[in-house]
């Protein structure tokens, strides 16, 4: 007794979704919060209750005002400490809740910035990340006073608050124009690399994917690597590219990327484009599914919007339905859209079907370079 007293208590957290009926289920509800539950415990919270309402239109302060009475009921028996909300909510109607809860509220973006944050290992993923944060801060930094106006203004609160925001906006804006510029001179020393690669004649493979899917063990086993893979959400945020071997006559490289996940922010896709700048390069893209996950159709629609958004919708694409040895149900082919030039399954734990991928890699390989040579070396 006592001997852990002094562990640090976790902010208990209320989690609270609202979805536009037309657009919408409850299962898609419940699913989007229970990724919002992994999301906040990645994040150091412990999430006490969660709960969604289905709108017919899009409320000013996100929920109903009903609702919102019922979470400050909430809010004072369940002792929370933070209220967390499944979307990237606007400075105002943050500030709006802020107030009318009287609590600490953050939403999806700030809860995924958070946890990249804390993941981010290179100097280079630091910076992209730095610059998400201060791209989110910069909007909302008026309401990082709001407790000032609450204290009553008077003497010293108002004015000073106010001008408070415009230095922190400045440092912002500075910081930005840092990092952006920080972030130029790795992006050209990568283009140098890049370039070689490319006169080289090499064909470049992407695994792409939703985050947890298994992109970086099967990574790992196509490339005897050791990266991190494990059993949580955006475990790789860096870039990582390696030589593969199919066959002598061929040289081909293999990259393991960020994974995505729905409601991506977007100031972290603009700001990991470098990072994906490897995706954006690859001759295929290698789309990683979770095939036992039940929801994997709708990942897959995910992960094709945010690869459009990317500018890569041109870009080849094979299926590779991972995790078959959790699968229960039968096997079946996926409908896919033209993008996609086959599917097939493997096992990155139990080490199935990777034989078949490789085949499928080499024989892609030949394909490409054929194109590629009837495209640089006319008549
Ligand atoms: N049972 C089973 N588990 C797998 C398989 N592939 C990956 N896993 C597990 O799934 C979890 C996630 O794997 P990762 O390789 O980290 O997934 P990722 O796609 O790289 O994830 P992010 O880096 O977060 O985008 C880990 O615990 C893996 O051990 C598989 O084929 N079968
Ligand atoms: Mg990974």
């Amino acid at each position: 007794m006592g001997l852990y007293k002094t562990e640090i208590r976790k902010e208990r957290a209320l989690l609270i979704a609202a979805h536009i009926k037309s657009k919408s289920s409850s299962k898609k509800a419940k699913e989007s919060l229970e990724e919002l539950s992994n999301l906040a415990v990645s994040a150091g919270a412990d999430p006490i209750k969660a709960f969604y309402q289905m709108l017919n239109k899009p409320q000013l302060t996100y929920i109903g005002s009903g609702k919102l009475l019922e979470i400050k009921k909430y809010i004072k028996e369940l002792d929370i400490d933070v209220c967390i909300f499944d979307d990237e909510l606007n400075p105002n109607t943050q500030k709006v809740l802020e107030k009318r809860l009287e609590i600490k509220v953050i939403d999806r973006t700030a809860l995924i910035l958070d946890i990249f944050s804390d993941r981010a290992q290179t100097h280079e993923g630091k910076l992209q990340v730095e610059l998400a944060q201060s791209e989110y801060l910069m909007p909302r930094l008026a309401g990082q006073w709001s407790h000032l106006e609450r204290l009553g203004g008077g003497i010293g609160t108002r004015g000073p608050g106010e001008t408070q925001i415009e230095t922190d906006r400045r440092l912002v804006r500075d910081k930005i124009k840092r990092v952006k510029s920080s972030m130029q001179k790795i992006e050209r020393n990568r283009t140098s690399q890049r370039s070689k690669r490319i006169s080289n004649n090499t064909i470049n493979f992407s695994l792409v994917g939703y985050t947890n899917s298994g992109k970086s063990l099967l990574f790992n086993n196509l490339v005897k690597s050791k990266i991190l893979s494990k059993n949580q959400l955006f475990s790789t945020l860096d870039t990582t590219t390696r030589k593969i071997f199919l066959d002598s006559n061929i040289a081909s490289t293999i990259s393991d990327t960020v994974g995505f996940i729905n409601k991506l922010p977007t100031i972290l896709v603009e700001s990991f484009k470098s990072t994906l700048e490897e995706a954006v390069n690859a001759d295929v893209l290698l789309h990683v599914i979770d095939y036992s996950n039940e929801d994997f159709e709708e990942k897959i629609l995910t992960v094709d919007y945010i690869l459009d958004d990317l500018g890569l919708s041109e870009v080849p694409k094979l299926l590779i339905k991972n995790k078959i040895d959790l699968k229960e149900d039968e096997i079946t082919k996926i409908n896919l859209d033209d993008s996609y030039i086959t599917q097939l399954t493997t096992s990155a734990k139990e080490g199935t079907g990777l034989i078949n991928l490789r085949e499928q890699l080499l024989n892609l390989s030949f394909d490409l370079i054929n194109k590629k040579q009837n495209i640089y070396i006319p008549n």
